[in-house]
């Protein structure tokens, strides 16, 4: 069919080594006939929203765009909570959704929607497939230009004539000058790195560092959490026991590379001046109120300047140890992260959904490097941690995958676990139960409102997911899971792990910490 190939040619050439989603009859599944010819397979998933957040997984961790396709109307309007969660997080996708051509006549109605206004709020744009040799690179690089995000690509049944929308150049802001001279008269510098430090592969130079280097969420894993000179997260929300909170308070200058608003969960200004490393204007990040700005590109030059700088690593390490103590506590999440964390050798990938076990695997977890600690930082989108463990593990099927959720997140996308029995991904996945909403019901207790839609019927997992070819087992005490952890090979596939705790221990446990 003309013109399937020269487009399959170009996603191949573009990088893009796998594709997920749900085809139908038309354009989609002539693409990925074409596709899989290039030895680009498809994985079918359950829920076309799970097989773009997994696709999106994969962008994300290949530092290229992801792939993932379905039909128009309802296949797309399905394929929104993964766009949308690609969207929050800054994960590059191409969504390629069949559609009418534009100005096909009215009467053509099937399926019809406005799937550019539909896309609009959570992607960065959306284009048609083309007869331009570069309709695909074009969206491609939209989507892995700063910020990172998705794009939709309409597939009519053949190409149009409309070009597809090119990304803008790097907007370059600051003062490089007076940037160095903030750092060079600063005592106690730090840094804040957000996910663009990744981006730009400033690990090596921020592990040198001896001052305290934070990271968001997005970032975690930038410097090895090991490291004397890693502070874990910062969110802007921090409490008394946290790094953040005592070492910003004593910091001469803060050092933010890409911190922007959406990576945190509160966004103000520091008591010390804000010297902030950007690559584009982000919305809400003047609330931080920069007293200087510079360009990414002169990163380098501002972190050669901070190499000089030697301070807080002594606090710091008191403020970890105390910490990290009070992680091993009870029988609680922190230890749980902890044993993983010893079994693995923090070689294992972990993948947090959302709720007060991520709050605490924040912190416990020491990632040693970005892509080996992956969650919804920016959405705190519950349920995504099960695509997105899915994704990392298709994409790199030698390193173990942890996946971690709770009682909210882990029924949404429970189907797409049949992936992982079908490729045997070393995939884990935890569930964390306390058998309630926690992170909700604090605001319940505090202001005495009902519990009841926060509470579950208490009933296990393991049933459902042995039934979908996961085997798994409850591990009630700390030993317990230490053995379910030693009992799983990775090597030999998927497996279930059900960890219950007391649920009000459990709610308490983030007192001081967030
Ligand atoms: C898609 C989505 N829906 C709702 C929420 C709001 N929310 C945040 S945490 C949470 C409950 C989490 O409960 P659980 O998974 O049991 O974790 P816990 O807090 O108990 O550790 C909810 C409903 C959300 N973040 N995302
Ligand atoms: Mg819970």
């Amino acid at each position: 069919v003309s013109g399937f190939g020269e487009l399959a040619d170009e996603i191949v050439s573009h990088g893009v080594t796998q594709a997920f989603g749900i085809p139908g009859g038309g354009a989609s599944l002539t693409l990925i006939d074409a596709l899989e010819r290039r030895n680009v397979p498809f994985h079918l998933t359950r829920f076309e929203g799970a097989g773009a957040l997994m696709a999106a997984t994969v962008g994300r961790l290949a530092g290229r765009t992801g792939l993932s396709v379905s039909i128009k109307g309802p296949g797309l309007t399905n394929a929104i909570p993964g766009i949308a969660a690609a969207w929050f997080e800054g994960f590059p996708l191409v969504h390629v959704a069949e559609a009418y051509a534009p100005g096909a006549p009215a009467a053509q109605a099937h399926k019809r929607m406005n799937q550019g206004a539909l896309v609009g709020p959570v992607s960065k744009g959306h284009g048609y497939w083309s007869r331009s040799s570069s309709c695909f690179a074009d969206l491609a690089s939209l989507s892995c230009a700063e910020e990172p995000g998705p794009v939709l690509m309409e597939l009519p049944a053949a190409p149009v004539d409309a070009v597809a929308p090119t990304a803008p150049a790097e907007k370059v802001v600051g003062d490089l000058a007076a940037a160095v001279a903030a750092v060079r008269r600063s005592e106690r510098p730090l840094v804040i790195a957000g996910s663009l430090a990744r981006r730009r592969g400033l690990g090596a130079m921020l592990a040198k560092l001896e001052c305290p280097v934070f990271s968001t969420a997005a970032a975690k894993g930038i410097v090895d959490e090991a490291a004397p000179n890693a502070a874990g997260p910062f969110t802007g929300v921090g409490l008394e026991l946290t790094p953040e909170h005592l070492l910003l308070e004593r910091c001469d200058l803060v050092i933010g590379i890409g911190l922007t608003a959406r990576e945190c969960l509160a966004t103000k200004p520091f008591a010390a001046p804000l010297l902030a490393i950007e690559a584009v204007d982000t919305p809400g990040t003047a609330a931080f109120e920069p007293a200087t700005r510079v360009a990414i590109s002169d990163a380098e030059s501002v972190l050669e300047a901070v190499a000089h700088k030697q301070w807080g690593l002594d606090v710091l390490s008191e403020v970890m140890t105390r910490l990290q103590s009070r992680m091993d506590e009870g029988m609680l999440p922190g230890s749980v992260f902890h044993a993983i964390e010893r079994r693995f050798d923090r070689r294992a990938r972990l993948v947090l959904d959302t709720g007060y076990f991520c709050t605490i695997g924040e912190h416990a977890v020491h990632a040693r490097d970005t892509d080996l600690c992956l969650m919804s930082g920016q959405g705190r989108y519950m349920g995504a941690a099960l695509p997105m463990a899915l994704g990392a593990a298709m994409h790199d099927r030698t390193t173990p995958t942890i996946a971690v959720l709770g009682d909210g997140g882990i029924g949404m996308y429970l189907a797409e676990i049949t992936l992982a029995a079908r490729h045997r991904l070393p995939l884990l996945t935890v569930l964390m139960t306390d058998n309630a909403f926690a992170s909700i019901r604090t605001r319940a207790m505090r202001d005495h409102l009902t519990e009841r839609p926060l509470l579950m019927d208490g009933r296990s997992w393991v049933g459902a997911f042995d039934a979908l070819g996961v085997p798994g087992t409850r591990a009630g005490s700390l030993r317990e899971v230490e053995d379910a952890l030693a009992a799983w090979t990775p090597l030999d596939g998927p497996a279930f792990l059900e960890v219950p705790f007391a649920p009000d221990e459990y709610e308490a446990m983030v007192t001081g910490i967030r």
